[in-house]
């Protein structure tokens, strides 16, 4: 694994459920891309997921199996460092220090506590307000230039901003300041019983998702049963046709074909057709996926030491941040 002077991507997933084409098509797609041009850190995110209640076999379950899915993806261990981020007591260290630096009214204004908190209101506990610390911590201690963030999580990536800032400023340089990478456009999947909101792998719905172990025949009968509309047309439109749109970008991911060619290739044909040719190649792109995590999950020693040596070069480049942020700080060092 190289890394000379190749820009650093940082970005994860928690192990909160199983992942969903959701995953594959926002974010692990193209991280498989972006690990050829950049020095790229994926981590499964378990220090985060506990935010919410996990039930911890469950959780020590999907955690392998979030790393599985990462290889069968195609995230290769000798072009990028996939890590537990458990496993890098480096992520709680700094953001113990980095919690000092951040206001209180700061992590208020985060509207993702204010939805979750809504959400969730017999769990609101400090973890989740202080979630975006840890995140900060994350980016920032592998100096992270680059972070694919969606819509969601770009007030998240400008606190991480100011943080580094405010911290370099107080000291000297310490951190780099990161920047937001914004992928593709078209690359967000929603639910598919309501296609307003994006698919969630916690999602108490489980017809709402498309999973990466779902069988040919359960992708088909998802899609068959999604919520669309009640007018006929196979047409592009986000805001009034938005779950045949959210058809449309499945459809184009997993075979190519523009917007404009499927609009044409349906023209005339019900909706029963459509849904039924989205099944069709969605389960086809689904299933060499699904086929190279069942045979890495076959071979949970080897998972096992490819995690361990991803930890191993995670916690090589993060102690140096760390060690840099401590001595700053004042602490003793011997
Ligand atoms: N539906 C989606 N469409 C496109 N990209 C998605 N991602 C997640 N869902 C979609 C991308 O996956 C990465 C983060 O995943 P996460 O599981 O850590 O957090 P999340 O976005 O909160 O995902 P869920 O499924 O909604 O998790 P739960 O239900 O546990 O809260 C990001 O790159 C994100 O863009």
């Amino acid at each position: 694994m190289e890394s000379e002077n190749r820009k650093v991507i940082l970005s994860g997933i928690q192990p909160s459920g199983i992942l969903t084409i959701g995953h594959l098509a926002g974010a692990l797609k193209n991280w498989v891309d972006l690990q050829t041009q950049f020095q790229s850190y994926y981590m499964i995110a378990d220090l985060h997921s506990i935010t919410a209640r996990q039930v911890p076999a469950e959780l020590r379950q999907r955690t392998m199996e979030t790393a599985a899915l990462f290889l069968a993806a195609g995230i290769d261990p000798d072009k990028s460092v996939l890590f537990i981020q458990s496993h890098v007591p480096q992520h709680s260290q700094l953001a113990w220090v980095l919690n000092t630096f951040t206001g209180f009214g700061e992590l208020g204004r985060m509207t993702q506590f204010k939805d979750k908190s809504e959400r969730h209101p017999e769990n609101i506990n400090a973890g989740l307000f202080t979630y975006p610390v840890l995140m900060a911590s994350d980016i920032l201690l592998y100096q992270a230039d680059l972070v694919p963030v969606g819509e969601d999580q770009k007030q998240h990536l400008e606190l991480t901003r100011n943080l580094a800032q405010r911290f370099n400023f107080n000291y000297s340089d310490t951190f780099k300041i990161p920047e937001p990478y914004i992928p593709k456009i078209g690359s967000r999947i929603m639910s598919l019983q309501n296609p307003n909101v994006k698919m969630s792998k916690s999602d108490e719905n489980v017809n709402s998702c498309i999973f990466l172990n779902d069988t040919n025949e359960v992708i088909i009968n998802k899609i068959k049963r999604s919520v669309t509309d009640s007018d006929a047309e196979v047409r592009f439109d986000e805001e009034n046709k938005s779950g045949i749109s959210n058809l449309m970008t499945l459809y184009h991911l997993a075979t190519g074909v523009s917007f404009e060619d499927i609009e044409k290739l349906f023209v005339g044909k019900g909706y029963g057709d459509f849904k039924l040719a989205v099944g069709n190649v969605v389960a086809d792109w689904i299933l060499p996926v699904r086929e190279k995590f069942n045979e890495i999950m076959k071979d949970k020693n080897r998972l096992k030491e490819v995690l361990e040596y991803g930890a191993i070069q995670a916690q090589k480049v993060a102690y140096k941040t760390l060690d840099k942020v401590y001595k700053k700080v004042g602490f003793v060092r011997f």
